[in-house]
């Protein structure tokens, strides 16, 4: 019996990919390479830092610890520009829909993100009275496929993971969910995702039918 769902923040409820992207790439333009949009792909669902030293290795850099702290800061600055000008209509299609479908049947609502702007999106996205729990990049010390996040999130539901379901548009996100015991309902491709109990390409094609067909 599933009775809540334990959401993924970035390419899941919103498109904060390319925020990143031009992020990041102002940052790579500067240390003089190129950074692409599929080089991109690789930084999604990993921490800032771990981000950063994949963009430094395409770049073929190697930086001291405080130039890198200095430039991981110096992104989120730029990406904090971006991010505090959101609004509610960047919410993903079917993603109010289905959580408000949620709410109606009696089920919980996390949220399960390795972004430690997750806050300030739900905030911006006005979103954030929907969450009963929100686990995000600042209350974890292990990063996706470590299940560390969502079995935080089930956790602060208080309900064990069987009865949890993760929406996810990483394969390390899916690989996190299953890894915590829970069900997991990819959002994407199925070439990428196909790990996952159920892919669909968005929140627009979910409802509580779906769900409780799991
Ligand atoms: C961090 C990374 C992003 C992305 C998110 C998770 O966000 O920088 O590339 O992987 O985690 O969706 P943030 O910088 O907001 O903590
Ligand atoms: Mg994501």
């Amino acid at each position: 019996m599933i009775k809540a769902c334990i959401f993924d923040l970035d390419g899941v409820i919103v498109d904060t990919a390319r925020y990143h992207f031009i992020a990041w790439k102002a940052l790579a333009d500067e240390l003089g390479f190129d950074f692409t949009e599929k080089d991109n792909e690789r930084l999604k669902g990993v921490s800032r830092m771990t981000s950063l030293d994949i963009l430094l290795e395409i770049g073929g850099l190697d930086l001291p610890k405080e130039k890198k702290e200095e430039l991981a800061k110096r992104k989120n600055e730029h990406y904090r520009s971006f991010i505090l000008e959101m609004t509610p209509d960047e919410i993903l299609p079917g993603a109010m829909k289905f959580i408000k479908e949620l709410k109606d049947n009696d089920l919980k609502i996390a949220l399960g993100s390795a972004s430690k702007n997750a806050m300030t999106i739900l905030d911006r996205l006005e979103l954030t009275s929907w969450f009963d729990a929100v686990i995000d990049g600042t209350k974890v010390s292990n990063a996706k496929p470590d299940p560390e996040v969502f079995l935080k999130g089930a956790e602060a539901l208080n309900l064990p993971p069987s009865e949890c379901v993760v929406f996810e548009d990483a394969e390390a996100g899916v690989e996190a969910a299953l890894a915590g015991g829970m069900k997991c309902v990819g959002i994407g491709s199925p070439e990428v995702l196909g790990k996952a109990n159920l892919v669909v390409p968005g929140l627009h094609e979910m409802d509580i039918e779906k769900l409780s067909r799991l």
